[in-house]
């Protein structure tokens, strides 16, 4: 009898002892860098070059270095105008497909040296770099692989012995990266060192993806690579900012023709917008889209700078669906951000800050239908509140459908739901749904699909309440939920 009950008392131990070890992860999981990147959330695209002197969105190649001449060029206007806005980092275009190199590259003389900016001794790349830094701000850089001015684009050589050397370049001097970045804009005519013809590329194997993003991975190993195809960040598939309203951060590239290998410009670009719940890789989105209608300044176009209401409509629709924004701006002639630019991006900043100040589940007393292992201090709710993406409320294995009750102890007004996942462990939840206490009952007042790393949901009006209940009503495994945020925007009106 005795060794029955020591043998039971055994087993009891080991179940209690496993049920309170980590849920196991899920389908792909994020590196290091892709978690970093995931944190940076909005970050701006700086387009700066020729185009900005002839008045272009896409140069053909031709043009005369002599026209870069801005003559109060200032990196720490521009970054400190971003940082005003809340972004944390900046991607500068080194090289657009003009070819024209912002910084006095050795592979090719079309480049800031032969310009009469600083009297030829200028490096607009490293000015950006030492301006981030001064402000805290991260880089990443866009060099883009068509070359419009090269006379070997179209060649093997072009990419052993040009694009892939300012690459080296540039990850070797001009680093730390968050990421880099690469377009799937490819061939087509251009000057090419004076031929003024159409080339066309193999889309699919013509760069080497896989040998040129090695030279990445070598010298700047945290940075995340960007692309159609990823390998680490997606792009959305359009121009406008929305990722999907479901947007699942595994996806699988596609190539737009059969029995082809995908690569950059040359996949099925419609499914990055909500990318796959089944996908093969963990490859989240990124958001592009320009402050004004173009990528490059057009001073007819100053009074068309997105106000800072449609940035926050835009924060929602990327930011909000666990993607990364990527704003684009444009310095002038000057080589400044115009006033209207600088203004619209403070004022989101300050919309920003105003609407995420307070976070109104704080003190709230949180009741979870269940718990991992009973372990309350590793695994309960509590750890929803604690400002730690990583801390998380995990339910036992076989409790994929949990639901949480938040007493606010009086009532609240609030407008975004924010929920977020401890993605370390993969993306688990398909959807939720949240109900709010009203007349004695509860009411259903939003769901939401995939919550991933960040879910925001933005309520058309501010709801008054007392309690509010979480419910997960489908999800892949047992759930590790990181965060739940109740936020209120202001001068909204109020229902309740
Ligand atoms: C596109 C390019 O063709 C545009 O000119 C711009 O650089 C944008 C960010 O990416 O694919």
């Amino acid at each position: 009898m005795k060794k029955i009950c020591l043998t039971l008392l055994i087993c009891l131990f080991i179940i209690n002892a496993f049920s309170q070890s980590a849920p196991k992860t899920y389908g792909p999981l994020p590196t290091k860098g892709q978690l970093q990147w995931q944190e940076t959330e909005m970050y701006c695209i700086i387009h700066f070059g020729p185009d900005t002197y002839t008045d272009k969105e896409w140069g053909y190649g031709d043009e005369d270095p002599k026209i870069v001449n801005p003559t109060e060029f200032s990196a720490t206007q521009i970054v400190s105008s971003l940082k005003a806005g809340g972004f944390k980092g900046i991607v500068v275009v080194a090289k657009h497909h003009d070819g024209f190199c912002m910084w006095p590259t050795k592979t090719t003389k079309h480049n800031i040296s032969k310009s009469p900016y600083k009297d030829g001794k200028g490096d607009i790349v490293k000015e950006y770099r030492e301006a981030c830094d001064k402000l805290g701000i991260k880089m990443g850089v866009y060099c883009s692989p068509w070359d419009r001015n090269s006379a070997l684009y179209g060649k093997p050589e072009y990419v052993t012995e040009v694009y892939r050397k300012q690459l080296q370049e540039l990850y070797s001097n001009y680093g730390p990266l968050f990421i880099v970045w690469h377009d799937g804009a490819n061939g087509g005519d251009g000057y090419y060192g004076g031929a003024r013809e159409v080339r066309k590329i193999d889309r699919s194997t013509y760069y080497g993806w896989p040998i040129t993003w090695g030279i990445a991975r070598k010298l700047q190993p945290n940075a995340t690579i960007f692309g159609d195809v990823g390998p680490d960040v997606r792009w959305v598939g359009n121009e406008a900012g929305h990722a999907g309203e479901t947007c699942w951060a595994t996806y699988t590239p596609h190539a737009p023709e059969p029995g082809k290998q995908p690569g950059n410009g040359f996949t099925k670009d419609e499914e990055g917008t909500e990318g796959h719940r089944d996908g093969k890789y963990w490859i989240p989105a990124e958001c592009d889209v320009p402050l004004r209608p173009g990528w490059f300044y057009h001073k007819d176009q100053d009074e068309k700078v997105k106000t800072p209401d449609s940035l926050f409509n835009l924060y929602f629709k990327s930011v909000g669906h666990g993607a990364c924004l990527d704003l684009g701006l444009s310095p002038d002639r000057r080589g400044l951000l115009s006033e209207n630019d600088v203004k619209s991006l403070k004022e989101f900043g300050d919309i920003l800050k105003q609407t995420f100040a307070t976070n109104l589940a704080k003190s709230a007393t949180l009741k979870a239908s269940n718990v991992r292992g009973g372990n309350q201090a590793k695994f309960g709710p509590a750890r929803l509140l604690d400002n730690d993406r990583y801390s998380y409320w995990a339910t036992d294995d076989k409790v994929k459908t949990p639901e949480l009750v938040l007493d606010l102890h009086k009532k609240k007004s609030f407008n975004i739901i924010q929920l977020r996942e401890n993605i370390k462990l993969g993306q688990r939840i398909d959807e939720v749904a949240v109900d709010v206490w009203q007349d004695g009952k509860w009411r259903q007042v939003a769901t939401a699909t995939s919550i991933g790393g960040n879910r925001l949901i933005r309520l058309p009006e501010s709801i008054t309440t007392s309690k509010v209940r979480l419910r997960v009503t489908k999800a892949a495994v047992c759930i590790a939920l990181s965060d739940f945020g109740l936020y209120s925007e202001p001068n909204l009106s109020k229902k309740g």
